[in-house]
């Protein structure tokens, strides 16, 4: 399987990476730390998602930093990326593995202990979950689970956690504190002035937290 960290994960918003446009946001933030880089684009077609999941690819080729792409199976296989992120409400973990084949890293969201504990670690490599915080960079999410709630899903879940929703540097330490093995962020580093900056600061307080 292709190897992976979850320290620092950028999840790529269209229309947060406006300024500098997500590919060079995510050049960016890996040249500042980041070590996982999602494909997030709800409103794309198939199409459009694949030819910026090309455009990832290539400019994170020698990085070694794996380009994972939300819901979409078709753009995943089509652009190869290194992996493939579902939701509750998308297709099932064992549909995605089938379809992504034994290589490729499998993600799933989970917001509540019974998905938590309904993760079968022979189909799925790492879970996200929170959203820790209230945040406005997903309107519709569910409600907030702060550390405690956090660190009850890393209890239940059976693969490594990565903690998303509303997390910014500050939040380093509680986030390993609670278990997880890193934190998913998307507008502490989209829509930054500096991309890479705002990576590397999150990357040191992760550092500092003992990560
Ligand atoms: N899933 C749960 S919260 C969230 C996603 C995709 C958005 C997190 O964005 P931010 O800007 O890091 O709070
Ligand atoms: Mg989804």
């Amino acid at each position: 399987m292709t190897s992976f960290d979850l320290s620092l994960y950028l999840v790529l918003d269209p229309r947060l990476c406006r300024d500098h446009g997500m590919v060079e946001t995510a050049r960016a933030a890996v040249a500042g730390g980041a070590t996982m880089v999602q494909l997030r684009h709800k409103t794309a077609s198939t199409a459009e998602r694949i030819a910026v999941g090309h455009a990832l690819k290539a400019a994170l080729a020698d990085t070694g930093v794996p380009v994972i792409v939300n819901d979409d199976v078709e753009a995943a296989l089509a652009c190869d990326a290194d992996g493939l992120h579902i939701g509750q409400g998308d297709l099932s973990a064992r549909r995605a593995r089938e379809r992504i084949g034994a290589d490729r890293i499998l993600g799933v969201s989970v917001e509540t202990p019974r998905a938590a504990a309904a993760v079968d670690p022979d189909l799925v490599d790492y879970a996200g979950a929170g959203p820790v915080f209230a945040t406005a960079t997903k309107p519709d999410h569910d409600p907030p689970i702060g550390f405690d709630g956090l660190a009850r899903l890393v209890s239940t879940v059976p693969v490594p956690v990565v903690a998303i929703g509303g997390l910014k540097d500050r939040h380093a330490g509680d986030v390993l504190s609670a278990g997880a093995a890193g934190m998913a962020v998307v507008s502490a580093i989209c829509g930054r002035a500096d991309p890479q900056q705002a990576a590397h600061v999150i990357a040191k307080a992760l550092k500092e937290a003992g990560r």
